[in-house]
């Protein structure tokens, strides 16, 4: 095997213009991007990413979630490929850069090496992963969840949006209800690239973030069941108020993980009042909820507090019905130091600023964790902001990324052949 040239560079204007041109599909008029998952904007994204990996000499496959490979053969085809990307899927309020960034530098990595004419020793696959949002369709990072044996397939498939459309309805629905089976495309390792979606790097001036841990996360559903009646007769003592349940359970939350911190954080981000009227007492109430830690133990202290509070309120709230259900859960993933050395080092060797990091978002590669090695590269993102239309990040941030994730895939695939 021969080194990669190290002054191989990725084409910084071609990803920029990717980029740019992929965030017009669910554009919003405020600069950000609106492409929840399996919609036609998504499908629209992903037709115009398959096309351009087939461009690119890749054969392109879809499991049955949706999931897409792109396959680019290496010298040795008995050697599992290395894998590499992220999703294109967007919150409704979301930017240009979360998932889009890793997805379209994994391509843009393949573009490079063709235009270099290198082959590697082991195969690479690409992959944009169905669902990483979970905005639409819970849980997050669905596609990879499934992809590896967190969920049946039969289970996601079933998964409903607010509406009651099911993920297979929404994905034949665009087409993307593939044939391969969920699981069946094999990776050696993983390495995902995304903007860090938090201040850390901007505010220390470093350019990558060596990614070395993920926090934990649990997501619950939660209903609360009081009685509506009349808001300008029913006595204070005899309401069964489910809002007002609501709100303690919200402020409960936020209380935890301020309690429980400094490496915790709690969120509540939906809540529906079922047939709300301003003159009706709320007898019926949905909502989320979840808690985020790097710290397994804390986030069984997230877990073990929540419920305490939810059996005081129902003391003090005898006549309102609190349910709560934990529909996913995953413990703080840990990457592996192979994969790390190979980010480190890519950005040591490129010269670029770099830092360790704990991933505070959730990520495709979190799931992959668990049954390869992988490791992320983060970018820096301004102010820290995503899941936001205001999200945004530098062309000479991305291209770092890009060339950092171009060389972590070259050291891990190695260099059968240069031109
Ligand atoms: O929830 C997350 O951390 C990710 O953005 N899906
Ligand atoms: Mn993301
Ligand atoms: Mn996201």
């Amino acid at each position: 095997m021969r080194d990669a040239p190290s002054n191989l560079q990725i084409h910084a204007d071609r990803l920029w213009g990717t980029i740019l041109e992929t965030a017009q599909f669910g554009g919003t008029p405020k600069g950000g991007v609106r492409r929840l998952t399996l919609s036609p904007e998504d499908k629209t994204v992903r037709d115009w990413f398959r096309a351009a990996c087939e461009a690119a000499g890749c054969t392109v496959t879809v499991d049955a979630l949706g999931n897409m490979f792109a396959l680019r053969p290496g010298r040795d085809g008995s050697k599992l490929p290395v894998g590499f990307g992220s999703h294109l899927d967007t919150q409704p309020t979301g930017g240009k850069f979360d998932g889009v960034l890793g997805t379209l530098a994994a391509l843009e990595v393949l573009r490079t090496l063709n235009d270099a004419g290198i082959e590697t020793d082991a195969p690479l696959c690409v992959a944009n992963w169905t669902n990483e949002e979970g905005s639409r369709f819970a849980p997050a990072m669905m596609g990879s969840a499934a992809y590896v044996g967190d969920f049946t397939v039969e289970n996601i498939l079933a998964r409903t949006d607010a509406e009651g459309v099911t993920v297979a309805q929404a994905l034949n629905s665009i087409g993307y209800a593939g044939a391969e089976a969920v699981g069946a495309q094999p990776f050696g390792a993983f390495v995902e690239l995304h903007i860090e979606q938090g201040p850390i790097l901007e505010a220390e001036g470093k350019t990558i973030g060596v990614v070395e841990h993920g926090q934990g996360i649990v997501w619950y559903d939660g209903r609360i069941t009081g009685f509506e009646s009349h808001a300008g007769s029913t006595p204070m003592p005899l309401r069964r108020d489910a809002l007002a349940a609501f709100a303690e359970i919200v402020l409960a939350v936020e209380r935890l993980a301020r309690d429980l911190g400094p490496n915790a954080v709690g969120t509540v981000g939906e809540v529906t009042i079922v047939n709300a009227s301003r003159n009706v007492i709320p007898g019926d109430v949905i909502f989320s909820a979840e808690f985020r830690s790097p710290e397994a133990e804390t986030l069984k202290a997230l877990e073990t507090g929540l419920a305490a509070v939810l059996a005081d309120i129902a003391s003090r709230r005898p006549k309102v019905d609190i349910q709560l259900e934990t529909i996913w859960r995953k413990e703080p993933t840990h990457f592996d130091a192979k994969v790390i050395g190979a980010v480190r080092e890519a950005a040591n060797a490129l010269g670029y600023s770099n830092r360790p990091m704990v991933s505070g978002a959730g990520h495709d590669a979190f799931n992959l964790a668990t049954k390869m090695p992988a490791a992320m590269i983060f970018v820096p993102c301004k102010d820290g902001l995503s899941h936001n239309e205001l999200e945004d990040a530098t062309k000479d941030d991305c291209v770092a990324g890009a060339n950092v994730l171009l060389h972590a895939v070259l050291a891990l695939a190695g260099v059968a052949k240069a031109a």
